[in-house]
């Protein structure tokens, strides 16, 4: 799911914002009607109901209601699994692809109103994805307006190969990246009457999926496409649910690399309801709706990376592992600091989840949109690294201005991420024993093949001194000398360090600093 930046769009064309306004009394079919921090309207047109998906997102859906459960439910826990749950698919997800967090780019929503030039997008438009902007205003003017005739979103098969070539020319591809992914919108509204398959919009992608994906694998790099664990995607295009088998053989065949598998339109007998048999979560409707797809993936001729983006419901830290390589544990992400806290703060309580094969998705990076600061930036780079979240960039390659692409091509930062020595993320420790309490934990630290890192976030709004004890990093070994080696720069800092000793060093407001640590 995304949320597209409509503001651009809003500025100075007032038949829009008329429509805006009536928005604002009842929600369109499958806009977003609720969740944390939505402030847009809260009802839905006649004839469709707002559905709670989870904490952060509820959703027009057709007819009458039929509630979803997110979690903490109180039934007792079953002897032994019964029901839909006995039967489901158990397959694991494939040991061919997903061992290390992915590195690619996700297009963003790309408003293109085709058929009025009015309402053609502005450059800055292309990759935004704002969180903060209601989904009712993307699928009004993006993907499903029924008002104002036909309106597609600007995803198409020009832009893709665009930002495979971007790979190349700004050093994404030398540095590790390689996914190129195709988000929601990329199909037509109705599947094939006669193959029932899903059919790429001829308008935005005239040589099918396949055209795309022979191109992006000329280019030494891997495709991936979007689709939906219910009836529809979050914009209304054809869900998977019931037809994945033949979707998982269809994205094959078009030589497709990576899966996003997103979790709008439930249909009401495959929500959750309560603690699932056995209280575990592998077990509940949610998972099985993603087992499903992951084992006709598994059983494709070619490997799948396979990324459940399931919005952190049903616990799924818990079993994403056994069914697919990586998983979302939030609602769509925003660029903002609160975001990248926020999501700081619910990882540090999953980060057993993390090894090979294993990853919590934190969303895609933010650089390059909203006003994040440079400080900003780097803190979002450095904790998704450290966390070994898929990194999937979500905004306009060519926008990207030199210090960006300096953080995100960071070779150092991305050996940590990519390292094939050591699946486990870095962690939280105690500094000093006087390290005042934040709200989120600001000092981390990770082994890798190189040694053992060590990185600070400040989370305060100004530049403070941090300081950290030697002897309290976790895994360094030896009695020191130690030098401090500063990633960032790619530098050994001056001077050796005793294991008694401690380091500190200022550190800009929101701004984190990466060390590696070794003996002298
Ligand atoms: C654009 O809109 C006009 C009038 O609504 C319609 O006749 C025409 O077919 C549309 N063109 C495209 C390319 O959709
Ligand atoms: C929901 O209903 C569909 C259609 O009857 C059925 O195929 C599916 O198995 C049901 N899901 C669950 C979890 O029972
Ligand atoms: C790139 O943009 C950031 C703000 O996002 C700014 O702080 C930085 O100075 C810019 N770098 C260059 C080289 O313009
Ligand atoms: C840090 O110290 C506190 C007590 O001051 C302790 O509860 C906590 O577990 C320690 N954290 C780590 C990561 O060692
Ligand atoms: C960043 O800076 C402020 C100012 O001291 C602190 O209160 C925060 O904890 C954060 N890190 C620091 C200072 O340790």
């Amino acid at each position: 799911m995304f949320f597209m930046r409509s503001s651009l769009i809003l500025a100075g064309v007032p038949v829009f914002q008329a429509t805006l306004a009536l928005a604002q009394t009842s929600a369109a079919p499958y806009a977003q009607c609720g969740g944390l921090g939505f402030t847009g309207p809260a009802t839905c047109e006649s004839g469709w109901t707002c559905i709670v998906s989870n904490p952060f997102y509820s959703q027009c859906l057709q007819g009458s209601a039929s509630s979803t459960s997110t979690g903490s439910g109180t039934a007792a826990p079953q002897a032994s699994v019964t029901g839909i749950a006995a039967t489901a698919p158990t397959t694991p997800p494939s040991k061919l692809t997903g061992m290390l967090p992915a590195l690619g780019y996700v297009t963003g929503s790309q408003a293109l109103f085709r058929n009025d030039s009015k309402f053609m997008p502005k450059d800055g438009m292309t990759g935004m994805h704002m969180g903060a902007v209601s989904v009712s205003r993307k699928n009004q003017f993006c993907c499903s307006d029924v008002t104002y005739g036909p309106v597609h979103i600007g995803i198409n098969e020009a832009k893709v190969i665009a930002a495979a070539n971007s790979f190349i020319s700004l050093g994404l591809k030398d540095a590790g990246y390689q996914y190129i992914n195709i988000d929601d919108c990329w199909s037509l509204m109705q599947r094939d009457p006669t193959t029932h398959k899903i059919v790429p919009d001829p308008s935005k992608f005239p040589n099918g999926i396949s055209g795309v994906a022979t191109q992006v694998h000329a280019l030494g790099l891997k495709l991936g496409i979007y689709s939906d664990a219910g009836t529809a995607t979050c914009a209304g295009f054809p869900g998977s649910l019931g037809n994945e088998v033949l979707d998982a053989a269809t994205f094959a065949s078009w030589g497709v690399d990576y899966l996003k598998y997103d979790n709008c339109n439930v249909p009401g007998n495959w929500t959750d309801s309560g603690n699932p048999q056995n209280g575990d979560w592998y077990n509940s409707n949610s998972a099985i709706r993603y087992r499903q797809m992951g084992a006709a993936l598994a059983t494709q001729s070619t490997p799948l990376q396979y990324d459940l983006c399931i919005w952190g419901n049903a616990n799924v830290w818990d079993w994403g592992a056994r069914v697919g390589h990586s998983w979302r544990m939030s609602g769509d992400s925003s660029p903002t600091w609160s975001y990248i806290t926020e999501i700081i703060g619910i990882n540090v309580q999953h980060l057993p989840s993390i090894n090979f094969f294993s990853h919590n998705d934190m969303d895609m990076m933010e650089i390059g949109n909203g006003a994040l600061t440079i400080q900003e930036q780097r803190t979002h780079f450095a904790a998704w690294v450290f966390f070994k979240s898929p990194i999937l960039l979500g905004t306009d390659l060519s926008k990207l201005n030199t210090t960006q692409v300096s953080i995100i091509t960071n070779p150092e930062l991305l050996q940590f991420h990519q390292d094939n020595q050591v699946g486990k993320p870095a962690a939280p420790f105690n500094a000093t024993a006087t390290m005042p309490k934040t709200s989120i934990p600001e000092y981390y630290a990770g082994t890798s093949a190189k040694g053992v890192h060590v990185f600070v976030i400040n989370t305060s709004a100004a530049t403070a001194t941090k300081t950290f004890a030697f002897a309290n990093v976790p895994g360094l070994s030896g009695s020191g000398p130690f030098v401090v080696h500063d990633m960032w720069a790619g530098v050994d800092l001056a001077g050796t360090h005793a294991l008694s000793s401690t380091f500190s060093v200022n550190v800009a407001a929101h701004d984190t600093v990466a060390y590696r640590i070794t003996s002298a």
